[in-house]
């Protein structure tokens, strides 16, 4: 029997976790949807960015993607199957609004409107993303985050969102990974929308910062009994030796990757004693903005998938620091190139827990894409859930250490585009052949619905 037909055997059960543990998978409209010009649905940033030449691995978009748009009962209905409770997907804000605010699109309300109403029948609480990546394209020709207007643009979204999913969606996350979609977006322009530079990425930040707090305080107002949160990306940053030098290096790239958007939300303001640059913010600041960059979450995600080394490096403006790639390092990598590290994920549930006033943490993703072997229609993804184990005893440890976290949603259920780098990596519990868009629980989604399901015998497949 090949080594990788079982599961690796795991001792712990979810109720190991604590009985209100959630457990779930996390998904994001531009990744999953495809569907991505029917009725009056505008164009999102995404949408613009994948036609421009040498953006995509092999020129790949988002149009069809795995079609979620049309196939969503057959992915609950996966859920369901591997017992999975809860579903965190995002709205595209193109589809609600085509032309970025005004006109409703009463289709696109009518499409989430299905798939919340499918998840409440199959018993699956659903958690919405406001903002994962794929803001309207009329917006970006305004200026998009760079331009303050968006402070207005984005309450005009958030308050219909709320106002017509409120009554059954509690569960509600402002922004995903703020620091990603400024960072790549903004700054090195390697994601939507291809903007380059301080002068873009400064009041990137700065409005992304005050539209997070602006979205919880909105959503409290409309869903007063809402759990509202907001998804911050985080790796454990480790020097590269212990100079003094790298020691800085590392300790600007956490301020930078870790701290950058959760400090302004606790009423911390900027990192600018690590990251003196982003003192450059101020020519976008108004009295008001300290204040208003704060709000009270009910909850933070915690985003972790690996570790960064970093150096010192006099060639890198501002920061004089480097990431040091993990196949440099000759270490055990994802098809991201990114190191396996479970332990990574306990440290940033620490990092999270040192601050005051944050009341709950959920791991809102955290994956890996590998070559899965597909053998006689079988998916072998052993490495898969040996990964997810492994990180579930870390979170576990931290449990037991006294560290609060309550949560856990794997990145992803399905295959799908994973922005710049295509249909490459492969980060489902569930495989997708592009093509015939047939689904095949992987052996990790076996694995995944075996451990929910305390043994039993998954629901339906
Ligand atoms: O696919 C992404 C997701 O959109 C945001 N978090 C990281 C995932 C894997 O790269």
């Amino acid at each position: 029997m090949p080594e990788d037909s079982e599961p690796p055997y795991f001792n712990l059960r979810p109720h190991d976790f604590g009985s209100d543990f959630v457990w779930g998978v996390s998904t994001a409209a531009y990744q999953i949807e495809g569907a991505h010009d029917i009725y009056d649905k505008g164009a999102s940033i995404w949408d613009r960015f994948v036609s421009k030449k040498g953006t995509i691995f092999q020129g790949q978009d988002g149009r069809i993607s795995c079609d979620f748009y049309h196939r969503y009962k057959e992915d609950i209905l996966l859920m369901k199957a591997m017992n999975i409770s809860h579903f965190r997907f995002s709205l595209s804000w193109a589809r609600i609004f085509p032309d970025g605010i005004g006109k409703v699109s009463e289709e696109g309300i009518a499409f989430y409107n299905r798939v919340i109403d499918f998840c409440l029948e199959c018993a699956i609480t659903p958690w919405i993303t406001l903002y994962h990546w794929d803001l309207p394209q009329v917006l970006e020709e305004k200026g998009g985050w760079t331009n303050r207007d968006i402070l207005g643009w984005f309450e005009t979204y958030i308050k219909l969102c709320a106002e017509r999913f409120g009554d059954r969606v509690k569960q509600w996350i402002v922004l995903n990974e703020p620091m990603v979609f400024t960072g790549a977006g903004y700054f090195l322009g390697v994601h939507a929308p291809g903007r380059k530079g301080l002068k873009n990425f400064l009041p990137a930040v700065h409005h992304a910062v005050l539209c997070q707090a602006l979205g919880g305080r909105i959503l409290r107002k409309t869903i007063p009994e809402a759990s509202i949160g907001s998804t911050f990306s985080c790796s454990q940053i480790t020097p590269f030796s212990d100079r003094s030098k790298d020691i800085r290096a590392a300790q600007k790239a956490d301020a930078l990757l870790n701290r950058l958007f959760i400090e302004p939300s606790l009423g911390m303001g900027y990192p600018t004693e690590s990251v003196p640059i982003l003192k450059r913010i101020e020519k976008y600041q108004k009295p008001e903005d300290l204040e208003n960059s704060s709000f009270d979450f009910d909850f933070i995600g915690i985003q972790n998938y690996t570790r960064e080394v970093v150096r010192h490096s006099y060639t890198v403006p501002y920061l004089r620091a480097k990431i040091v790639k993990a196949t440099r390092r000759k270490v055990k990598t994802t098809l991201m190139d990114w190191e396996v590290y479970p332990p990574s994920i306990y440290a940033m549930i620490a990092k999270f827990n040192a601050y005051t006033g944050i009341k709950k943490i959920l791991v809102t993703e955290n994956g890996a894409s590998f070559e899965d072997q597909v053998r006689n229609g079988e998916i072998a993804d052993r490495a898969r859930t040996e990964y997810l184990q492994a990180h579930l005893e870390q979170i576990h440890k931290a449990q037991n250490d006294g560290l609060k976290v309550s949560g856990y949603f794997v990145w992803t259920l399905t295959d799908n585009f994973e922005w710049a780098e295509g249909y490459r990596p492969r980060f489902g519990l569930v495989h997708v052949e592009f093509t015939s868009q047939k689904r095949t629980l992987k052996a990790s989604g076996k694995w995944y619905g075996y451990f929910l399901g305390l043994g039993k015998e998954l629901r339906c497949i």
